[in-house]
């Protein structure tokens, strides 16, 4: 080791006088352009979102909006270390370019490895505390008493939405039942008095202001339910009923998509949320009831 380290230093020592001899000289071009680029990278980054090109949908719940502002926090705190990380970078490829001086060994800096961890680890359990609320809201909270309840079933590559009826019980599933050809795509048990005023639809349709209840299940393989503008997503998985809350504030028609590639025609698999008045939902559920 000892040796080494010897041969070492004398090639460097032999290097930086080959060098100082002046012939081979380093140029500054390398650097200079590369720490041009970099520049040109952040400022492109800070423009991109300071001129806020890529907005998303407005949020339509105040959970949404909770996100968001998670969102945002999470991108000030990223963006900043981005920012700095990239302009010293920068600094560095320029300042310490090569113009002919010798090599200096550096065995790293333990103090600034634990100081930029530990702010790592900081920034991250930080921003996990702070958007755990709003996450939680959505899983766990109790279900209010006025609770709208749908079920949502996904299967390739349909969403079928089942609402209880008059009776506010969902009639029981029996998989052996399920059958799409005679319009039992559920496999809803016809012999359960339960189920007979089950309505089940193609799209979505909630009132507005109303706590709503999602029970979330897939029939086959892993797919998912995500609506931009209730910033929500969330996996349907087979065996499992998964619940999600939310309340929207803002009448209007919204996109649903299943964002797990769930098979060949995993790109036709949408449906849509329709978020309507209190009157309109209650013409909504008289309509689907009537035929039954
Ligand atoms: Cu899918």
């Amino acid at each position: 080791m000892q040796s080494f380290r010897a041969s070492f230093a004398g090639q460097g020592g032999a290097t930086g006088a080959l060098r100082a001899s002046g012939r081979e000289e380093g140029s500054a071009a390398p650097a200079a352009i590369l720490a041009l680029l970099l520049t040109i990278l952040v400022l492109a980054t800070i423009y991109i979102f300071a001129a806020r090109l890529f907005l998303p949908p407005a949020a339509i719940t105040s959970i949404g909006l909770q996100v968001d502002h998670q969102y945002l926090l999470t991108l000030c705190a990223t963006g900043a270390v981005f920012v700095l990380a990239q302009l010293a970078l920068a600094l560095t490829v320029f300042r310490f370019r090569d113009h002919g001086q010798p090599v200096r060994f550096s065995r790293g800096n333990i103090a600034m490895e634990v100081v930029w961890t530990a702010a790592t680890m900081a920034v991250f359990l930080g921003l996990g505390m702070s958007g755990r609320k709003a996450w939680a809201e959505t899983r766990f909270a109790a279900p209010a008493a006025d609770v709208v309840q749908v079920e949502v079933t996904e299967n390739q590559f349909d969403y079928s939405f089942r609402y209880p009826g008059a009776d506010g019980k969902f009639g029981r599933l029996v998989p052996e039942m399920i059958s799409p050809a005679t319009g039992n795509p559920l496999g809803l048990d016809e012999n359960d008095p339960g189920g007979k005023d089950d309505i089940v639809t193609a799209s979505l349709t909630v009132p507005v202001n109303r706590p709503v209840e999602l029970l979330i299940r897939a029939q086959d393989v892993i797919h998912n339910f995500f609506v931009r503008e209730l910033r929500l997503q969330q996996d349907a998985v087979p065996g499992m009923i998964v619940p999600l809350n939310f309340t929207a504030t803002t009448i209007g028609r919204y996109e649903i998509v299943c964002t797990q590639l769930c098979g060949m025609e995993h790109h036709r698999m949408h449906s849509y949320l329709n978020v309507v008045s209190d009157a309109d939902y209650r013409v909504f559920l008289a309509r689907q009831a009537a035929p039954q």
